[in-house]
């Protein structure tokens, strides 16, 4: 029923209201240090005076304006946080090369800003390209903590006239910490229970928005789809898109109609506009919505206009918009050959009823839960027991690697919905992608060279093969990007060189950084409880949840498809 009431406002582009929100939400710098006092609150959002729910803002505003910078700058956050609960904040996609400490994984790299507190990131752009900034503190991305980073590149390789940067937004009427209770009963019944999924488009509403164009302009269009947990899938009817970048690595320039932006990913695709302002046209972001088991309702169709006159008429114009640019059709112009792997790690992603008697998602059976020490800060103190996964504690799932080794992921995701991964610290070669079943493979060989990224979007029943070398000391978290996964526990953590951790990053933590763990009773040595010892762990179960699986789900969709069609129609 809600789902008609949504068409009003989100499946529709009649409406003639003319809002140029777009570039003037985006503040622009262009020195060498950005400086940012942001307070982080609760703001009321009313979404397009349909309903009202609080966001999670930055300095009373939603959605938060994003930051724009050019390669070289440093960018310094005083992030002042007003909040109920403790925050943090990640630079997704930004190496913090020798700043692990800035990364801002709440009880990984840092204890979280305590309520009322405070804490200054210092971050190091110098790389260019289109990336993010959000909480790393529990769901909190979900509820709003997020916004746009683009660094441009004073050297840029493309010619284009003028840039658009357009994130594609999930955003939900119920609070997250409401809907990760649905997403981990363990009654299909309830945890299928359908929710609506709106999508902000830009900013706005996406019938609202207005992609302006000049005839004969060429746009840089910055996609960024920094939701919480569903797939967009972006195309322009009657232009033709050349995507150029994915995940800040600049790529050969690639034709298509279509491009499909997972959760946390970002691509830039250079459109051409028409000569003539004769016809207005419509651009499509498409929400796919696999995992809510809504089939009538995947994917959830939103379109916008592009505007050439106010005045002209819409042309409708469909081409062959679905089609999808995979990720092993890509190379990266920066020709790196593809890396000889010295060390594997395979991740098997299962989901199902734990003992706990919950639903909770894992790799390799081990659902994650947090520490009572942050991860680095073990890694830092431990001393030679660093070199031991037990010191970090079972359910962090830390695997340990060698400076400079290559190391290669294998996940394979056995769920029926896809996932998108995400590796902190580093960008990864696409090897392999395939179908772990039917052994359906795509394969680079040794002559290419794979295509990077920092968020890999891997099928439902399908597994990738990715490669990076660890040459960036520190704690790193490889995740499901989908917020609601990572609070049911997929997630690991590389622990990557602790000997440089201790000999590079150690004595470069700011004294505040002690001070917020200090203000939360969380102490800033120890094992992975904050013993001394690494055997000291004891139970394992004192981390909770017990991570003891009951029964997993099939990498089949579950036969709750007829009764959540009957809800809808009924
Ligand atoms: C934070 O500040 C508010 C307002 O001054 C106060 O009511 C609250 O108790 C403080 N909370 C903590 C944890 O210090
Ligand atoms: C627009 O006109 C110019 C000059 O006539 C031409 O070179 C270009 O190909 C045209 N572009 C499109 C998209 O038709
Ligand atoms: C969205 O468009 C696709 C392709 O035209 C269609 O298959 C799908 O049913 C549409 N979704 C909805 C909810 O109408
Ligand atoms: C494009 O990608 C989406 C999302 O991953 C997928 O659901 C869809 O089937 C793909 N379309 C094609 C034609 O491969
Ligand atoms: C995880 O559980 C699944 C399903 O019970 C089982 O097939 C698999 O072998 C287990 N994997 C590991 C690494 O224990
Ligand atoms: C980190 O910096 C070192 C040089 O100090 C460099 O060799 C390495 O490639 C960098 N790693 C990343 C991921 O940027
Ligand atoms: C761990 O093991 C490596 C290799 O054996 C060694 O070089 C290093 O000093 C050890 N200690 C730490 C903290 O990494
Ligand atoms: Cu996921």
């Amino acid at each position: 029923m809600h789902i008609l009431l949504a068409e009003r406002c989100f499946f529709g582009s009649s409406t003639k209201l003319v809002l140029l929100l777009v570039l003037g939400l985006w503040c622009v710098a262009h020195a060498a240090t950005i400086e940012l006092n942001w307070d982080i609150e609760y703001v009321d959002y009313s979404m397009e005076g349909m309903f009202t729910r609080k966001a999670i803002g930055i300095n009373g505003q939603w959605p938060i304006p994003g930051v724009v910078a050019t390669k070289g700058d440093t960018l310094i956050i005083h992030a002042t946080n007003k909040l109920k609960e403790p925050t943090s904040l990640h630079s997704h996609g930004i190496f913090q090369n020798g700043t692990n400490f800035y990364d801002g994984a709440a009880m990984v790299t840092e204890c979280g800003i305590p309520m009322n507190g405070s804490f200054t990131y210092v971050v190091n752009l110098n790389q260019a390209g289109t990336y993010w900034i959000h909480s790393h503190f529990k769901s909190q991305t979900a509820d709003g903590l997020r916004t746009t980073l683009v660094i441009r590149d004073p050297d840029e390789v493309y010619k284009y006239d003028d840039e658009i940067i357009l994130p594609l937004e999930d955003w939900f009427r119920e609070p997250a910490k409401t809907l990760i209770k649905q997403f981990n009963n363990p009654d299909p019944h309830i945890r299928f229970k359908p929710i609506v999924p709106y999508a902000i488009i830009g900013g706005t509403c996406s019938s609202k928005k207005r992609l302006n164009f000049a005839p004969g302009k060429t746009y840089r269009i910055r996609l960024l789809n920094i939701g919480a947990s569903f797939d967009f899938h972006f195309s322009m009817e009657a232009h033709t898109l050349r995507l150029i970048e994915v995940d800040g690595v600049m790529v050969k320039e690639r034709t298509t109609h279509g491009v499909t932006v997972g959760t946390g990913q970002r691509a830039s695709v250079l459109v051409t506009a028409l000569n003539t302002t004769d016809n207005n046209y419509i651009f499509h972001a498409d929400m796919y919505t696999d995992l809510l088991q809504m089939p009538r309702y995947n994917p959830l169709n939103f379109t916008g206009t592009i505007e050439y006159s106010p005045s002209a008429k819409i042309k409708r114009e469909r081409s062959a918009m679905w089609m999808n640019v995979s990720d092993l059709d890509l190379e990266p112009l920066d020709a790196e050959p593809m890396l000889e792997a010295d060390q594997i790690v395979t991740l098997d992603a299962y989901s199902g009823i734990f003992s706990d008697q919950s639903f909770r998602h894992s790799f390799n059976n081990v659902t994650y839960a947090v520490p009572q020490i942050p991860t680095l800060l073990t890694a830092m103190t431990m001393g030679d027991y660093a070199n031991r996964t037990e010191v970090y504690g079972k359910q962090t799932d830390t695997h340990i690697l060698k400076h400079l080794d290559v190391v290669q992921i294998v996940v394979n995701n056995h769920d029926y919905y896809s996932h998108p991964f995400h590796l902190h610290g580093h960008v990864f070669q696409i090897i392999e992608t395939g179908d772990i079943r039917s052994k359906e493979r795509r394969v680079k060989t040794a002559l290419d060279t794979p295509v990077k990224r920092d968020t890999v979007v891997i099928g439902g029943g399908h597994y990738a093969i990715l490669r990076f070398r660890a040459d960036n000391p520190g704690v790193w978290l490889f995740h499901c990007h989908i917020d609601f996964h990572i609070m049911l526990g997929l997630q690991m953590t590389f622990v990557e060189a602790p000997d440089k951790i201790q000999s590079r990053l150690k004595h470069k933590v700011p004294d505040a950084y002690r001070e917020n763990c200090v203000a939360q009773g969380i102490k800033t040595t120890g094992n992975a409880l904050g013993g001394s010892e690494v055997m000291d762990l004891g139970d394992q179960d004192q981390l909770n949840p017990s991570p003891y699986p009951d029964q997993f789900e099939s990498a089949d969709p579950p036969s709750g498809w007829m009764l959540i069609s009957y809800i809808l129609q009924g």
